[in-house]
């Protein structure tokens, strides 16, 4: 300890020492950077101090690889990571990864450099033409808040703020910006000693999360009890770990079915009462919709809407006539008029502003004890429950019947491959990133921990490129855990961000992607084809300016250019099981990121 104080005498203390510090106390685990000469001061600090106090740098080739890293880092642990970005171009590089982290609500501290301020100090002619007036501006409309402090003290309390303001629901990302000059100068030790005990001696809170009135509460608890066929559809509640146990605890003490959004990992796909992708919302005589975006088109839409599961076939639902619908979330917290996210208004019968997780428990307490003392309503819920179970059953039979239809298709249908994977995978401790082989995964797989599925392969932002660097992140969170991460990703969502996989290699990062490679961005194969056909127009042509063919991507050859390690493409179906076998032992003796590429047909 005294070398150490001897150490900073002679180096002299600098403000972004204080700012790497407080990172440290505040419990930052990684900061994912790609250097400039703004951020000089802090990537200074981070590699000097923060290797100290065990904030790793993560380096990456892009900043919009450095932001997913740090959401897929989130939705892995729901603690923030920190980004150091570069004034204006860099910045600029950022903006649509901080939308995907700001829409899908995850927390992030986003740092950044400008000037410096001091006109006399600015260097011809990168620093005029990358300080702005304010950096802030960039991202504003894409983050909770934004800050540019003018001393150390102003530092210190705004990134203090910042860290509580990400963190406290409906969590996202926040900037702050430092000018050159304050991350470079020097700094008195004894402002730094005084916050860093105050943080260290948790003096800053984060509030208590919002607990939901309990008389509105208590009635949504008698609808769930007295209504015929309630439903439960979970949106982003799985955020909290803990909630997927509160909510299985919910649905068995209640008696209700559960539809997964798949936003997050919800409710376990093997559970009797799990009644995603079945057809049992339209019966429903009360909808109870849980922390789900767009309430509205959630329910009534199925497949256009990104909130809404894959697992379903048809598009638009109808519901009963009478049917009642109560919300529970804190959807209203995160309005903004940047970006909608919103169709018609629903409207509701019951509604709390509540966060999830405390609002289960207390249903699950209160449900309890009315149907303790009850043996009739009891026997009510046991048969409710039976209908349910049949219901569930039912279409886990239909799924079967669909793989075997679809066994020898060639190219190898998303049934096939996600069966495949799964005798593989079924022996091992495995995690899933993101992605469903459109929705196959969650079909043939046992999905029963919160780890077995984090989110949407674009993010609740819908941002291609997200999936590779989140996934990354994902796997960072887990490194060293013996678990093997995995994620499912479109040959077009990788190839926007595929560097990731030289960041996975450089810091040691074991994982494993699964290119879901049909040769084409799909999607908008599917919207092309729709418009020729509403024209009249050639349906080859259609595919001009959507396939990724001539040439043929070698994802194989591209991993290992990048320190990884690749296979593929594969096309027999038969060759799955090895490959995946393969790549778990690489990624098991050696900590290497695999490539594994998977010719699959699109639908
Ligand atoms: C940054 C960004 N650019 C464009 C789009 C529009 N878009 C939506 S889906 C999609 C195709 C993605 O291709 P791939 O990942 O291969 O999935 P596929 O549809 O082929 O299954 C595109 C380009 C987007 N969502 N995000
Ligand atoms: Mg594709």
């Amino acid at each position: 300890m005294e070398g150490v104080q001897t150490e900073e005498r002679e180096e002299g203390y600098y403000g972004s020492d204080l700012i790497v510090d407080l990172l440290c106390d505040l419990g930052i685990k990684y900061v994912a950077l790609n250097p400039g000469s703004s951020i000089r001061g802090l990537h200074d600090s981070l590699v000097n101090r923060g290797r100290r106090c065990g904030v790793e740098l993560i380096e990456c080739l892009h900043e919009e690889i450095a932001v997913a890293v740090a959401h897929g880092y989130a939705l892995a642990t729901g603690e923030p990571a920190a980004v150091a970005l570069h004034d204006i171009v860099g910045l600029l590089h950022a903006p649509m990864a901080i939308f995907n982290a700001y829409y899908d609500g995850v927390p992030m501290i986003v740092l950044g450099g400008t000037g410096p301020l001091e006109l006399e100090k600015r260097r011809s002619w990168i620093d005029w033409i990358h300080t702005a007036l304010v950096n802030g501006n960039f991202v504003r409309d894409l983050v909770k808040w934004d800050y540019q402090p003018s001393d150390p003290a102003d530092a210190a309390e705004s990134l203090i703020r910042g860290f509580i303001t990400s963190v406290t629901e409906p969590k996202a990302p926040v900037y702050l910006c430092y000018d050159v000059g304050l991350q470079e100068a020097k700094v008195d030790h004894s402002l730094a000693s005084e916050y860093r005990s105050k943080v260290k001696g948790r003096r800053y809170k984060v509030s208590t999360p919002i607990n939901g009135d309990q008389e509105t509460l208590d009635r949504i608890a008698e609808s769930l009890i007295h209504s015929e066929t309630p439903v439960i559809l979970a949106g982003n509640t799985g955020r909290n770990w803990k909630s997927v146990d509160y909510l299985v605890k919910l649905a068995e003490t209640a008696s209700v079915g559960v539809m997964d959004s798949l936003e997050r990992f919800n409710f376990p796909n093997v559970h009797p009462l799990d009644l995603t992708g079945t057809r049992l919302l339209e019966e429903a005589d009360f909808i109870l919709a849980l922390d789900v975006k767009n309430v509205q088109a959630s329910i009534r839409f199925m497949e256009s809407s990104y909130n809404v599961s894959p697992l379903e076939e048809d598009r638009v639902r109808v519901l009963r006539k009478d049917v009642k619908i109560g919300v529970i979330g804190l959807e209203e917290l995160r309005a903004k008029s940047s970006v909608l996210g919103y169709q018609r208004i629903q409207e509701t019968d019951i509604q709390v502003m509540a966060d999830t997780s405390t609002a289960l428990p207390y249903l699950v307490r209160r449900i309890s004890e009315v149907v303790e003392g009850d043996p009739g309503l009891r026997r009510k819920l046991e048969e409710r429950a039976s209908k349910y179970r049949e219901v569930h059953q039912e279409v886990r039979r239909r799924w079967e019947e669909q793989l075997r239809r679809r066994w020898d298709e060639r190219p190898m249908s998303p049934a096939r491959a996600a069966y495949e994977m799964w005798r593989v995978l079924s022996n091992e401790d495995w995690a899933l990133s993101v992605g469903t082989l459109r929705g196959w995964a969650r079909r043939i797989w046992e999905w029963t921990k919160p780890w077995h599925y984090h989110g949407h392969p674009t993010s609740g932002g819908g941002g291609q490129g997200f999936a590779l660097p989140a996934t990354v992140g994902i796997a960072l969170a887990y490194k060293g855990t013996g678990r093997s991460v995995l994620g499912l990703i479109g040959d077009g969502n990788a190839l926007y961000t595929f560097n990731s996989i030289w960041t996975a290699s450089h810091h040691r990062v074991p994982v494993i992607a699964v290119i879901e490679n049909n040769l084409a961005f799909y999607n908008d194969v599917e919207h092309r084809v729709a418009v020729a056909k509403s024209r009249g127009r050639s349906m080859e042509e259609a595919r001009i300016g959507v396939e990724i063919r001539d040439p043929n991507v070698n994802f194989a050859k591209m991993a290992e250019s990048l320190g990884g390690v690749g296979f593929g493409p594969i096309e027999a179906p038969g060759e799955v099981q090895n490959a995946m076998l393969s790549a778990l032992r690489v990624t098991r003796t050696k900590s290497v990121p695999v490539v594994i590429d998977l010719i699959v047909k699109p639908r």
